[in-house]
């Protein structure tokens, strides 16, 4: 009984350290929203994958449980069951107790982990409402328990243990299972999106070669479970060949190599295609910078030092001749760049840029001495002459381009943006920072939107039918598209290098699409345009979609829009019967009152800012929807296609009636 006491006192001074997280959890994790839901997932996944990186471990399975909570579960040689010495409590509850203590315990081994993950264990055991840890290890199978809970009225106590580390049996495995519920008292929302996970470990699996990570989704008891399992032996290899699956290779093998500088771990892999824009991924730990940085400077600067030298040494480039840019040797590049470090510093609007200088010479020593040693003794192989002749195709288009652009300046057709921007409804404000522009779906929509629209503020640019897929498409011909024309020059920023966000006209440009596969496909060729040619607009969080109601239901007096398919039964119920529900097919059934109360009105409307990774996930849906790989356009459809909401809005009308 002492014993007891004693073990509960000092637990005081732990749960100190994590109410401080449940009272900043955005401190901790960034958001409470479905952003740092899922970082709680991606926390758990990191310690499983360090253990995997230091050779412990081969497999890890999340699982999705019915009663909405999260198992993540490795082979690795489980957490340390001993007795802290200062804290005089097992090494299992000092990694979910201890904040900042993690699953690291300062290991030499563990150096690189860390960055905008590695808060530790304990961050997601204090914002849970409860958390199991399971370890099998020595021969036996050791359990302890966690819960968030209400100690006095209004007071939560987060991830406090129920009883200490205790064996619970024999186990002949070794390994490390954590299961935990999230605390809806914390976040918006504790659902856990299937698309987002799968995505993620994907991408894991990529990054860490031969790791197999499985994905068993079981929360819908009626239905068959779910699994998914990725493993590949090529690691980023096999990445960049993922990247190019639907496009036209120069070269079937892509360049691979790796090196360390300055303590700094660089891994690389690349291979061009026949596309004209580049699609370059980098990671620093693990971790995706959209962003890019530092290390993306060092490599693209390498690549073009190494194969101007090249070409120059093939006889390619005369000594009369410039060297070829950047530009011209990333045309139709699709690369992953992978580095490991220490103390990494995040930057730019979404923390996703390395702003650490020691990597760019880093990256570029390797990329400089790997790349001129694989190219080293082959003389003019195939690979290099087909790089170097797509880049000097890119160099003669830029530079006609160049010669066309000066003769178009000249007798001033592109700069006459009286002609250009005849279907925009412009609006009358000159204060950039206030004015919005909506792109509308459909000139009937567009015109309801016209007459709905708070015209001080807001302006409306009317699509015809779908705009031109910037797919396969130079700068030169997007150019020569009137809609994408109108575009560039109602935004008024530039487009490509030109491209200058301090011109932008217009603070918020909303995308406004049907919630049907043509909306769907809109987005996805408007999204892309904004990923190739106007980057900033999305990082600096100027692109937002636009939410129109699905259904409108009435009784009475009383009128009510829902947004989501989500939310129409919980409606629906609230009106009881004899109401009536009408579904929006599209925008253009509305009127233009509906379409100001609904989706136009800042006060009452809900719009959605677009991430870069949506952005980066519309380019690769594009590429593989357009591309001529039908296998993999198929299987991009049944994995990503929901086909449930079809469905289900046609029961409900059905319903209704
Ligand atoms: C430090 C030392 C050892 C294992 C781990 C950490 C470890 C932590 C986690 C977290 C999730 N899965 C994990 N697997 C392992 C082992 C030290 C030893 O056995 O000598």
């Amino acid at each position: 009984m002492a014993e007891k006491k004693t073990y509960e006192a000092k637990d005081i001074t732990v749960l100190e350290g994590l109410d401080a997280v449940r009272l900043r959890p955005g401190m901790y994790i960034g958001t409470t929203g479905p952003k740092g839901l899922h970082h709680l997932v991606w926390e758990i996944l990191d310690n499983s994958i360090d253990e995997a990186a230091n050779g412990f471990c081969s497999r890890i399975i999340i699982t999705l449980n019915s009663d909405g909570s999260i198992t993540v579960e490795d082979n690795g040689r489980g957490i340390p069951v001993d007795i802290h010495p200062v804290l005089k409590v097992s090494a299992v509850e000092v990694v979910y107790t201890q904040l900042h203590a993690g699953g690291k315990f300062n290991n030499e081994n563990y150096a690189y982990s860390g960055g905008l993950h590695g808060v530790g264990a304990s961050v997601v055991n204090a914002l849970s409402r409860w958390l199991k840890v399971e370890v099998n290890r020595d021969g036996k199978k050791y359990v302890q328990e966690f819960e968030s809970k209400e100690v006095k009225p209004g007071k939560i106590a987060g991830g406090v243990p129920k009883a200490p580390l205790a064996a619970v049996g024999k186990s002949l495995a070794t390994g490390t299972k954590v299961t935990f519920l999230p605390d809806d008292r914390i976040f918006e929302t504790i659902e856990f999106d299937y698309a987002t996970i799968n995505k993620h470990i994907k991408e894991q699996a990529f990054l860490n070669k031969g790791l197999e990570i499985c994905l068993i989704d079981q929360r819908d008891a009626s239905k068959e479970a779910i699994v998914k399992s990725y493993k590949y032996d090529g690691g980023i290899k096999d990445f960049v060949k993922y990247l190019n699956e639907s496009k036209n290779k120069l070269y079937d093998e892509p360049i691979y190599f790796s090196g360390a500088s300055n303590g700094i771990k660089v891994e690389v892999a690349m291979c061009h295609t026949d596309e004209y824009v580049d699609n370059i991924f980098s990671y620093v730990n693990n971790i995706n910078t959209s962003e890019g940085g530092t290390h993306e400077v060092g490599f693209k600067s390498a690549i073009t030092k190494v194969f101007n030298d090249l070409a120059r040494k093939n006889g390619n480039l005369k000594e009369k001749d410039a060297n070829l840019l950047g530009d011209d040797f990333r045309e139709g590049l699709s690369a992953i760049i992978s580095i490991k470090m220490k103390n990494v510093q995040f930057e730019g609007q979404t923390k996703a840029k390395l702003g650490n200088p020691e990597a760019r010479p880093a990256v570029e020593a390797v990329t400089i001495n790997e790349l001129s040693n694989f190219f080293a003794g082959r003389g003019t192989s195939k690979i290099l002459d087909s790089i170097i002749t797509k880049a000097m195709g890119a160099a003669r288009v830029r530079e006609a381009g160049r010669k066309a652009k000066e003769i178009a300046r000249q007798t001033n057709s592109l700069e006459n943006t009286s002609t250009l921007v005849g279907k925009l409804a412009s609006c009358s404000g000159k204060n950039y920072a206030n004015n919005e522009l909506f792109i509308v779906e459909g000139n009937s929509a567009g015109g309801s939107a016209k007459q709905a629209r708070d015209r001080h503020f807001q302006a409306v640019l009317p699509l015809r039918g779908k705009p031109l897929n910037v797919e396969k498409k130079r700068l030169e011909q997007v150019l020569q598209n009137e809609e994408f024309r109108t575009l560039i020059t109602a935004l008024g920023a530039g487009i490509g290098e030109k491209f200058n966000i301090d011109n932008l006209k217009y603070h918020k440009v909303i995308i406004l699409a049907d919630a049907d596969q043509d909306g769907a496909h809109i987005r996805a060729i408007l999204l892309t345009f904004f990923y190739r040619y106007m980057r900033e607009l999305i990082t600096e969080g100027h692109v937002y979609m636009g939410m129109p109601p699905l259904y409108k239901l009435r009784k009475k007096d009383m009128t009510e829009y829902v947004y989501s398919d989500a939310e129409i039964d919980e409606a629906i119920s609230r009106f009881g019967s004899n109401y009536k529900l009408s579904r929006y097919k599209g925008l253009g059934e509305m009127n233009p009152e509906e379409l100001w109360t609904t989706t136009l009105d800042p006060k009452e409307r809900t719009i959605v800012q677009v991430s870069i990774e949506d952005a980066a996930e519309a380019e690769k849906m594009i590429t593989t929807l357009m591309g001529d790989n039908i296998e993999a356009r198929k299987q991009y459809i049944s994995e990503n296609a929901d086909f449930n909401k079809v469905d289900k809005a046609m029961s409900l009308l059905k319903k209704s009636k």
